[in-house]
């Protein structure tokens, strides 16, 4: 099954001309608390497992999306254009060629982004989830979430979970064409949630993870028991964000990512995402976890970290590391999961 025959059979009954002269659509960042490692199928982007993630609420991309009067897409992020050359170019207008009612048309795409550049806060998730619903928009499909996640998924695996706020579980599904693999979003509420960003290092990362991830699961003589350390940890986590426990959620979610980095070591050629400052940052997390500071953290494919941490301890948290930028994922108006 390839990219192009999943689009067409879920829009099959929907309209190939735009209903309206430009369609806009935000959609939040998030961070896998049980993180997504590791591809059944490479070209849907298809999981061998389900994960969990936090959006992080106001921060994101907002993406318009217009037809253009030209003979390519004209791209653009935060009002500057990107060259039509660029990798990120390519990659979005190979995507694109999915929603083209005809291949002699293109489009115009312009995407904010709030979130910081360069500390590994997964905008190809947010980036594809906003091309997807900004598509819809100007299509007028009105798709149920679950399916732009799905179409959303085909950009980028992370960007199915970027339709929601709150908690969302990206369920891995086990069908040929991933009909069954999307996210869906739990209904709890957790206001005192903190989410901070520990920039230890903004160089852009060396390896992609779409590269890593497939290394692992081609080589990590490991990779055969990361299923039932994710089913136990998913289901942990679902459990602790339901009794608010909030120790629970940091043991289970630290333990996730030191796995998934585990097994990259694993690897071969290894993989080390961290840097030496990223493993001072970890010491000294848990030298005031040690203290009674209920502090935990999680670490994607790069060298920052994201810590997790309650309101109460905010600004004992900000003493520690001042740099850190803080994200209430629910304070986003009347929360809507
Ligand atoms: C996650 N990451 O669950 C994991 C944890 C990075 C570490 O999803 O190849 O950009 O586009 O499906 O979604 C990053 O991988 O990979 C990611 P593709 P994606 O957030």
């Amino acid at each position: 099954v390839n990219k192009c025959a999943v689009v067409q059979h879920i829009l099959k009954a929907y309209s190939k001309e735009p209903k309206r002269e430009q369609g806009t659509f935000f959609a939040p960042s998030n961070i896998a608390l049980c993180k997504y490692w590791g591809k059944r199928d490479t070209e849907l982007n298809l999981p061998h497992t389900s994960s969990l993630s936090i959006s992080l609420g106001n921060l994101g991309a907002k993406t318009t999306i217009a037809l253009e009067q030209a003979l390519k897409d004209r791209i653009s992020i935060n009002g500057k254009e990107v060259d039509e050359d660029s990798i990120f170019s390519k990659n979005l207008s190979h995507f694109l060629d999915l929603f083209r009612p005809l291949n002699s048309v293109f489009f115009r795409v312009a995407t904010e982004v709030n979130i910081p550049i360069g500390a590994g806060l997964a905008s190809s998730a947010c980036g594809f989830a906003a091309v997807v619903g900004a598509l819809d928009q100007l299509y007028g499909w009105e798709l149920p979430l679950s399916l732009l996640s799905i179409l959303g998924r085909l950009g980028s695996g992370s960007a199915s979970r970027s339709f929601w706020h709150g908690f969302v579980e990206w369920q891995a599904g086990h069908d040929a064409d991933g009909m069954d693999s999307a996210g869906a979003c739990l209904e709890s509420v957790w206001p005192a949630l903190r989410i901070g960003v520990l920039i230890v290092d903004s160089e852009q990362k060396k390896l992609s993870s779409r590269i890593a991830m497939q290394n692992t699961v081609l080589t990590s003589p490991f990779y055969k028991i990361w299923p039932e350390k994710q089913a136990r940890d998913l289901k942990d986590l679902k459990k602790a964000i339901e009794k608010q426990d909030f120790m629970a959620l940091g043991e289970t979610t630290e333990s996730n990512a030191l796995a998934m980095h585990a097994l990259m070591l694993t690897t071969s050629p290894p993989i080390l995402y961290s840097q030496a400052s990223t493993l001072e940052a970890i010491d000294k997390i848990w030298h005031y976890r040690q203290l009674g500071l209920p502090l935990y953290f999680t670490q994607d494919a790069g060298p920052n970290l994201k810590l997790l941490f309650l309101e109460k301890d905010e600004e004992a948290i900000i003493k520690i590391f001042p740099k850190l930028i803080v994200v209430s994922p629910f304070n986003i108006g009347a929360f809507q999961c």
